[in-house]
């Protein structure tokens, strides 16, 4: 069987990162990858090509190839985006729009639908204050979308943009011979954790940040209070959700955007973890107002029925699992032998 030919923006990211490692050991996948920065060394060779640049800027060279399947990770997120809200828009709606034009033009013109996986986010809700947040516990999809901030409205609005290229298109749907049109797929994730790589620019960032400063025996101060709680998700369950998504037949989901959950932690719960495995971790609380805030606006948990009974979606990492299984046993070997950077 011919290879898929994938393209991967934000392939430097964390998801990024780990979704070319996972892509690679399944195989049978030409893997294009795409990021403002150059390829890490773990994952440059398993790359077949590498484009370089600002993304909004680099799509039409992207016209030329046939791709089966677009995951389009590159993001600002959330805390960044409230620092360069003009920037963040361009990269987050902009980008997205220019390779959504892309995935609708070759799917018409060659009569192939190209796949379009978009990682939205718990940003797309928004609570305006605790009594709220607590009222709601977990959120299907369609309440609460009612973002604070620039990243989440951006997610929103792109999970709509994705809507219209896959159903609507110059309302040619109507069209007695409709074209066909791409296939736009998004899931809502909560904060991820990896114990490879470490995030920047987000506000669930706390949480990991803690971890990897208690395994370095690094002082942390949190910048969020102790009982700020929302859904959190350990990397390989994110990626494996991803790939379950893609390959999803089409027929069999019902919505274009999905909730997942696996374990909602709050920032002490964290620090309790932390101190367990570490029993020398220095963690402190000094609450950021604006980060506090964003965190505030998010859900406690999402409902993710919706994945588990369309698509089969079920995570492998409860909380213990999560930390018995993977963080602590990965990151004290990480810590240990600090040049190691493998696969999840
Ligand atoms: C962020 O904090 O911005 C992201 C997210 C929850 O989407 N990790």
């Amino acid at each position: 069987m011919s290879e898929k030919a994938v393209l991967v923006t934000g392939a430097c990211g964390e998801i990024g990162q780990a979704l070319v490692q996972h892509l690679a050991q399944r195989g049978g996948f030409r893997i294009v990858t795409a990021d403002l920065a150059a390829l890490p060394e773990t994952i440059r060779p398993l790359s077949s090509e590498h484009v370089q640049g600002d993304l909004v800027n680099k799509v039409k060279t992207f016209y030329d190839y046939d791709f089966d399947i677009i995951f389009h990770l590159a993001a600002s997120l959330s805390s960044k985006a409230e620092i360069s809200t003009e920037e963040a828009h361009r990269i987050n709606v902009e980008g997205t729009m220019q390779l959504l034009m892309l995935a609708a033009y070759r799917s018409e013109k060659y009569k192939k639908q190209v796949k379009f996986l978009f990682p939205s986010s718990i940003a797309a809700y928004g609570f305006d204050n605790l009594e709220a947040k607590h009222a709601a516990g977990r959120v299907k999809e369609e309440t609460c979308n009612t973002p604070h901030t620039m990243y989440g409205c951006n997610k929103l609005y792109c999970e709509k943009l994705g809507m219209y290229y896959s159903r609507y298109n110059g309302q040619r749907h109507l069209d007695p011979q409709p074209p066909v049109m791409c296939d736009f797929r998004a899931i809502r994730f909560p904060g991820l954790i990896s114990a490879f790589t470490l995030p920047s620019g987000g506000t669930s960032d706390y949480g990991p940040d803690m971890l990897h400063a208690a395994a370095q025996g690094q002082p942390y101060a949190c910048f969020v209070r102790p009982d700020s709680r929302i859904s959190f998700m350990a990397m390989p369950d994110a990626i494996q959700a991803l790939l379950m998504l893609a390959d999803a037949p089409r027929e069999k989901l019902s919505h274009v955007v999905y909730n997942i959950a696996s374990f909602s932690l709050t920032a002490g719960e964290f620090r309790q973890r932390a101190l367990q495995a570490f029993p020398s971790a220095q963690i402190t609380f000094q609450p950021n107002p604006r980060r506090q805030g964003i965190v505030d606006s998010w859900p406690e948990d999402v409902d993710d029925s919706l994945a588990r009974l369309e698509w089969h979606w079920k995570p492998v990492y409860d909380v213990d699992k999560f930390f018995d299984e993977y963080f602590i046993p990965e990151i004290k070997k990480r810590y240990r032998h600090p040049n190691r950077r493998t696969n999840e």
